[in-house]
């Protein structure tokens, strides 16, 4: 087997490829055995039975037939990127992790994102929490910073876990329903656990319907350490953050985006790597003292809380690019085994109980998902550095360990492998001092449920809060039992009285008349999604609606403006195949309006052409694709006569332009008559940066 020692982005990639395999030019049995027929069994005679004896037949289908593994318990959809991460300045100070000193080395990574919820084969766009896992190939061996797109977690302690995912995964005497927390078991055993109350803030929130995995934060929640060369720690939270900014779904779009494109953040991921748009995210990371541990409010050990941008800074870490679709899917992304365990010298826990509770869990179920201890000779799993002990056979193993010695300590081997507690690149555990009785009790320091999550409620702008009072509208109105709903009311009123106020009146339980107890005005806005990175359009999807007789001119001139701009435009018409321009020239339809939907566009452009626009008048799905998009804060241009297709919709209270050559932007409406598009298009792409425009009034009636 290759080893690499090398200090390059490439090392994995060359790891992975002696297992690679093209298909090749004769069909064989995996014995190298040519076979003649691979569509016929062996029986006897034209019309007899099969045969025992075919082999090609009993070895084609025994694979087959064990062609499953378990899914993940939790986390079963996912999607795999390889890239590599790269420190911008040394961090010797506070970490001797060796990935994090040279700014010179790139350290291969592969990232899997997931939702957790829901199967295998569920919808991308569900309402959950995402997984962000980061496997850093370092010379230093693997290290796995397993975190989510949430920076906090529903529980305090790793012992609840299996009653946590029992509750959100479909009831178990009907398997209902699929990738969804709005059922009774989830909000019971919610409305029982105060504690949850700061996550369940986010997980009503538009951070559960990322946009894109390219698009949402990551956060490595729990409180680790670092330790440098001198051995002096300190405590710090990892974050990711999106270069491209933290942008959402709305939940209609989600919804109906989990039937048109189940596979919708996949494929973003996917096509966005292929056209080479690479993701990229910032690692970040607040540091605090380790003398400090004691001067919050909340408890650094309490994965329910976080630590405040403004009172902790963010520092900028490194950057991580996502540059190579994996070559297999299962091979790669479905066998890769993170684990939170996974540390290199220089990165340390902390006794945070759920963290303390990941420890154990994560090679316990690969145990039973790959089926034995040599999941990590799987090619994905493998270090790129040397991995070299005593540990021998077990199901699947793949090393060939050469010599008579598999025990330490040896005279034999000449000692080796050796353990060196002198090896500076030797992991030592932090000698935290530890002393205590035996007790199954929860920290005092554990006990504010509340202030947090009000932190949150405060620090959304008006149109989060909507959103989050109509998902609890949502969630609360599939729960039957009323007084599971009445529960939930009443934690709402400790977080906010206006909120509690508001989720009442859309489930039938009264509204409290009181606040319920003593909350606070404090906010943070980092945690606003709405003072996010809002200046580019790159990789973003425009739909131009189009059929014969449509403005050659004005598509071009467009299509070229939001091209240069970092945007994907497509042709979006009745039929695929060749649309002809007013001036005789032709197009390529890229999508239909049965192959695609609004919901699939960040932003729409109608331009003119008479005979265009006068046959989509006459399409209710061209129609419909303005309806939705403004009612989901979309930006939309229309020019010339497209114009007048906007108005043939049922938009309401947008400002739309004159004959005269003005421009009109409102609220992310952009319409000329006669203006240049070079101007529009300018404005355009602004409002599309923008992401969605939520002021516009009245879109409630818009029926989409
Ligand atoms: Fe977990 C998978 C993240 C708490 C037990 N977890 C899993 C994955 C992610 C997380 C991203 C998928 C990894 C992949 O793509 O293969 N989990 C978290 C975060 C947590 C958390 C951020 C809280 C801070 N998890 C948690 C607890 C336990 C587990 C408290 C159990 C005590 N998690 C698991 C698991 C999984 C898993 C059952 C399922 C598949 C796997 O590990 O490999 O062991």
């Amino acid at each position: 087997m290759v080893e690499h020692n090398g200090r390059n982005e490439q090392r994995k990639d060359e790891q992975l490829e002696p297992f690679r395999r093209e298909s090749g030019e004769h069909l064989t049995t995996n014995q190298g055995v040519r076979i003649d027929d691979t569509d016929n069994s062996l029986t006897a005679g034209e019309r007899g039975p099969t045969l025992m004896e075919d082999f090609h037949f009993r070895e084609k289908m025994t694979h087959f037939d064990h062609e499953r593994i378990p899914e993940r318990v939790v986390h079963a959809r996912g999607s795999g990127a390889h890239g590599y991460f790269q420190v911008y300045e040394s961090m010797a100070e506070y970490t001797k992790a060796k990935f994090l000193q040279d700014p010179a080395v790139k350290t291969p990574v592969f990232v899997r994102f997931s939702t957790v919820v829901g199967f295998r084969g569920s919808a991308d766009t569900v309402r959950d929490v995402r997984g962000f896992a980061t496997k850093f190939y370092t010379e230093d061996g693997v290290y796995d910073l397993v975190g989510n797109n949430m920076p906090v977690f529903f529980i305090q302690d790793g012992i609840k876990f299996p009653d946590l995912v029992h509750s959100i995964k479909p009831e178990p005497h009907n398997e209902m329903p699929q990738a969804s927390a709005a059922h009774d078991n989830f909000w019971d055993f919610i409305s029982l656990m105060p504690e949850s109350m700061h996550m369940i803030m986010w997980v009503l929130s538009d951070r559960a319907l990322p946009r894109s995995y390219r698009m949402m934060e990551g956060f490595g929640v729990h409180t680790f350490r670092w330790i440098n060369e001198q051995g002096k720690a300190r405590f710090v939270k990892l974050h990711w953050k999106p270069k491209l900014g933290m942008h959402s779904l709305v939940w209609d779009e989600v919804q109906k985006l989990a039937g048109k494109d189940p596979d919708y953040n996949r494929r973003d991921l996917w096509e966005a790597i292929e056209m080479g748009d690479y993701p990229e995210f910032e690692l970040g990371v607040q540091i605090v003292e380790a003398e400090d541990e004691h001067k919050f409010d909340f408890d650094l050990l309490d994965p329910t809380k976080i630590i405040p941008e403004e009172m902790v800074p963010v520092r900028p870490v490194g950057k991580m690019v996502l540059n190579r679709n994996p070559d297999n899917f299962f091979a790669e992304t479905e066998q890769v085994a993170f684990h939170p365990g996974h540390v290199v010298p220089g990165i340390d826990f902390t006794n945070d109980p759920l963290l303390q509770g990941r420890l154990f869990s994560y090679t316990d179920t690969q145990l039973i998902r790959l089926g034995g201890p040599n999941f990590t000779e799987i090619p994905i799993n493998r270090p790129v550095n040397a991995a070299h002990n005593n540990q021998r056979d077990g199901y699947m193993r793949q090393t060939i360990d050469k010599g008579a010695v598999n025990y330490s300590p040896n005279s034999r081997g000449g000692g080796c492998p050796m353990a060196n507690p002198d090896n500076l690149r030797a992991y030592t555990h932090y000698a935290e001092k530890v002393e205590g009785q035996k007790i199954r009790k929860r920290s005092e320091s554990f006990k504010d449920h509340y202030s947090q999550a009000t932190l949150f409620w405060n620090s959304m702008s008006e149109a989060e809060k909507d959103h989050i009072v109509s998902a609890a509208h949502f969630e609360l109105a599939k729960v039957n039992d009323k007084a599971i709903r009445q529960r939930m009311v009443d934690h709402f009123n400790q977080i906010s009285h206006d909120l509690a106020q508001r989720v009442a009146q859309g489930i039938g339980v009264p509204e409290p008349t009181e606040p319920a107890g003593q909350t606070h005005d404090r906010s943070s806005p980092a945690l606003s999604m709405e003072n996010t990175v809002k200046d580019t359009v790159k990789s973003r999807k425009v739909a131009i609606l189009a059929i014969d007789g449509f403005d050659h001119t004005q598509v071009m001139e467009m299509k070229q403006a939001l091209q240069k701009a970092g945007a994907n435009a497509q042709i979006v018409s009745k039929f695929s195949g060749t649309l002809h321009s007013a001036d005789g020239q032709e197009m390529e339809v890229d999508k239909t309006f049965l192959t695609s939907a609004s919901v699939m566009f960040d932003a729409i452009y109608v331009p003119g052409g008479q005979q265009s626009i006068e046959t989509l008048k006459q399409q209710g799905d061209a129609l419909h694709f303005i309806n939705e998009a403004f009612r989901h804060g979309k930006a939309i241009a229309a020019t010339g006569e497209g114009v007048e297709l906007l108005k043939a919709s049922d938009i309401v209270g947008a400002e739309l332009a004159d004959q005269d050559g003005r421009i009109s932007a409102d609220n992310g409406v952009v319409t000329t008559r006669q203006g240049s598009i070079a101007d529009v298009s300018q404005q355009f792409i602004a409002a599309i940066a923008q992401h969605r425009h939520w002021n516009r009034m009245q879109k409630e009636r818009v029926p989409a």
